[in-house]
């Protein structure tokens, strides 16, 4: 296991490097080349760069979170070929820099979606929460807004302003979308990159749709376990994997993730830990990574995860806004730390529980 912390890089991020390295156990940075939009082609000397930078701080780049599926590909438009040109030259970029892992979703429109990016909570942080009624009292482009308003100036991943101007646009691109093409479109997408993923030995990993049920009426496909796992069967290479986030699988709260995870073992390239408390139907909001904090069986899904075999990049996810930082909503120094503290012990228990056999 190779525990990461998501870096957004220098300009975008305001935590430095130097204190990542100081969290304990962390050997690497997921990063990004967050300026660049969907479907541009990511320039090598630009993605060396990064690398040198990260390793310069005393870490390894581990992989790349997000190489951005641009929305004609999605959509399944005429002209998705030509994007799918320039995201395989993105992938050749990295795998020349010895990247081998990168995480990408497919959703429709809008990465994740929340509808309070901070919600005070009983312990005095706050929280990213969601609420089916009130995000079916806005309309998208409120949303969008309302998103962009309350991110304290971050730039917030998958909510970039580019996209705000042309949420209508974007919406008519799927008006003959139904779940079904947009499984197809991934299948098509996935299909042509993997020969450039073979020559590099590149792991894609696609993440799930957060929350995993459909938002403004758009459809949604990577929202359980049998859906991924029926991807992974239609494009069925091992390079052809996913991001096991516990926290978007377990927005829903019949989602087994013990179980997901041992359906979908050897093809977890990266896991996305962290905890979810759910408050009602259609509500949730997101908590400590600690079990008792939240809805989820932290130390159920670590194990699992040890168990399937996997020893891939773990990164901490969301955590809460604490001691009074500043950060971009959800991604704070702090409360990730905690997580990672959290989560190395639990690994660290499962593994040595393993090692004496006193698990399966
Ligand atoms: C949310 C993240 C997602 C994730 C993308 C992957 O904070 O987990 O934005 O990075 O869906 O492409």
């Amino acid at each position: 296991m190779k525990m990461c912390f998501r870096w957004f890089g220098p300009g975008f991020d305001p935590i430095p490097l130097a204190h990542i390295r100081q969290i304990p156990g962390v050997r690497g940075v997921i990063g990004t080349l967050y300026d660049l939009p969907a479907g541009a082609p990511w320039p090598r000397d630009r993605v060396r760069a990064l690398r040198e930078q990260v390793e310069a701080a005393g870490l390894e780049l581990s992989g790349i979170e997000s190489v951005n599926v641009h929305d004609a590909i999605k959509a399944g438009l005429p002209e998705r070929d030509r994007y799918i040109e320039a995201y395989i030259a993105s992938l050749k970029a990295l795998g020349e820099e010895d990247v081998d892992l990168v995480c990408y979703n497919f959703m429709p429109v809008f990465d994740w979606t929340r509808s309070d990016l901070a919600k005070p909570r009983e312990d005095g942080a706050t929280v990213l929460a969601y609420d089916q009624a009130a995000v079916d009292a806005v309309d998208p482009e409120a949303a969008f807004a309302a998103v962009e308003a309350a991110s304290g100036g971050f730039t917030l991943p998958g909510w970039e302003p580019e996209r705000l101007a042309r949420v209508r646009e974007l919406f008519e691109l799927y008006r003959e979308v139904d779940e079904e093409r947009l499984l197809e479109n991934l299948i098509y997408f996935a299909k042509a990159i993997m020969p450039t993923c073979a020559r590099y030995g590149i792991r894609m990993a696609i993440h799930p749709d957060d929350p995993a049920w459909p938002v403004f009426g758009l459809p949604r496909i990577v929202t359980g376990g049998e859906r991924m796992l029926r991807f992974l069967k239609a494009v069925d290479d091992p390079l052809n994997g996913v991001t096991l986030c516990s926290g978007s699988l377990g927005s829903r709260a019949d989602a087994d993730i013990p179980g997901i995870i041992a359906s979908l073992a050897g093809r977890i390239h990266f896991a996305h830990l962290r905890n979810v408390r759910h408050t009602g139907p259609g509500r949730f909001e997101e908590a400590a990574h600690l079990s008792g904090d939240g809805s989820l069986d932290m130390y159920a899904i670590v194990k699992a995860l040890y168990e399937s075999g996997f020893d891939g990049a773990i990164r901490p996810d969301h955590g809460r806004m604490i001691w009074g930082e500043r950060g971009m909503p959800g991604y704070g120094l702090y409360d990730r730390a905690l997580g990672i503290a959290y989560l190395n012990g639990l690994w660290e228990a499962v593994e040595k529980e393993g090692r004496n056999g006193r698990s399966a």
